[in-house]
């Protein structure tokens, strides 16, 4: 009964991963995931560095080990350092739910509804392309879709497919926005970045697609982090007759929160934040001030099951719910994670869906369905993937960092 084997894996089937498997003295096998997208290295080596005070440890005492890592740390919290924790807290789940035969989400409280409604990533050069994209995603049944659109002018946009440098397929109809393996570089591709573009174009786009679909669909928009505060006040304003679901990271408020406040003076348009914020703690003025709707963060990345069922209970009296944060740099685990937690807390808003490509799926055997628009984690025993270690080593890291943005004078910007 205690923890004999820490394995890390780095491993890059479509995309780089980092995977965590921790093996009990029984021969019971956990897994998590740290992967921290263009810096998965760090994550790595971060639980190569606390592997060894693990070994010995009860496997029960998931809180236990979990304040040993984080206080025990004391350079507490961090991208690095919480992706690793994340890793060791999932993988501790996985093996408790293996033990007493259950699936997480049932050790978690129990589910808390049949499934979780789930949003895909929508998005076009131009309106017809938008529109494509729009419908590829009604047709496989999803309720929700992220909207993003190419700006003119400029040659290539966050979360647009199709615009140079995003890559096209992936085992799916029609194009995909994902920055993997499209961006396989030792140094980071540049981008441009416009807000006046971007300002003078989005509402229109949002238009268009209320005009055409209805209200019946609820859609989303990732502003990443681009807006200075009175422009996503004024953003925020603008698009309010297109009834956003929510708008996401608005302005860099994960440093100065404050900045949420001008937002929220000036629209109701909901708000979504907190996919880089990677600690509970970091969220208490958000929550109490209410500047958020919907929390991004992912069970990867902010401390694993164990710190976000604190912070989303803490949430769930401000009535904020969750969001989390699904892209494909969750792996297949991390996204497990994410769903047994989602399903459990009363709290549950939307849930991000990135499909993984078929090479990552033929590494990573998950048991989530996706149905009629819902997700759901299934019903093994702990979080339901399976981790092909022999097929998996056939795919080494291979350097991919995110872009950096530019404006058009070259001054350095927000990605
Ligand atoms: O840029 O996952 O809402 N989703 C996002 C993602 C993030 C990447 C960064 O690793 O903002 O596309
Ligand atoms: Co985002």
């Amino acid at each position: 009964m205690a923890i004999e084997k820490v394995d890390v894996f780095v491993t890059s089937p479509g995309r780089n991963f980092v995977v965590l498997k921790i093996t009990t003295t029984d021969g019971v096998t956990g897994l998590g995931d740290a992967t921290l997208n263009g810096r998965e290295l760090a994550a790595a080596e971060y639980l190569k560095t606390i592997a060894p005070m693990l070994i010995g440890k009860n496997e029960d005492n998931i809180e236990d080990i979990w304040q040993y890592l984080y206080k025990g740390a004391y350079w507490k919290r961090g991208p690095v350092t919480m992706a690793a924790i994340s890793a060791v807290d999932v993988a501790l789940w996985d093996i408790k739910g293996k033990k007493l035969g259950v699936p997480v989400y049932d050790l978690l409280g129990g589910a808390s509804r049949t499934g979780l409604l789930t949003y895909g990533h929508a998005s076009g050069v131009d309106l017809p392309s938008l529109f494509d994209s729009i419908d590829s995603y009604l047709d496989k049944g999803f309720k929700a879709v992220r909207v993003q659109s190419a700006l003119p002018g400029i040659p290539s946009t966050y979360g647009v497919a199709g615009s140079a440098n995003a890559q096209t397929g992936n085992g799916e109809k029609g194009m995909r926005y994902d920055y993997e393996p499209a961006r396989r570089t030792e140094v980071p591709v540049e981008e441009v970045w416009d807000a006046r573009t971007y300002m003078n174009t989005l509402p229109g786009v949002f238009e268009a697609v209320r005009n055409k679909y209805g209200n019946g669909i609820a859609l989303l928009h990732d502003c990443h982090h681009r807006l200075s505060p009175i422009q996503a006040a004024r953003f925020g304003k603008m698009i309010e007759p297109y009834d956003l679901f929510w708008m996401e990271d608005c302005t860099p408020a994960e440093e100065n929160q404050e900045m949420l406040r001008v937002v929220r003076e000036h629209t109701t348009t909901p708000i979504a934040i907190g996919e880089i914020i990677n600690s509970a703690t970091d969220y208490l003025t958000l929550i109490k001030e209410q500047l958020l709707d919907y929390v991004r963060s992912a069970v990867t990345h902010t401390g694993g099951i164990t710190h976000m069922k604190k912070l989303m209970d803490y949430a769930s009296f401000y009535d904020i719910k969750s969001g989390f944060h699904g892209p494909t740099d969750v792996s297949p685990v991390g996204m497990a994670a994410n769903l047994h937690l989602g399903l459990a807390i009363p709290n549950f808003g939307i849930q991000e869906y990135m499909r993984h490509s078929d090479e990552t799926l033929e590494v990573f055997h998950t048991s989530y369905t996706f149905t009629d628009g819902m997700l759901h984690p299934g019903n093994k025993p702990g979080i339901g993937v399976e981790f092909d270690e022999k097929l998996a080593a056939k795919f080494p890291y291979q350097p991919a960092p995110l872009p950096v943005d530019r404006l058009l004078d070259g001054t350095v910007h927000e990605w």
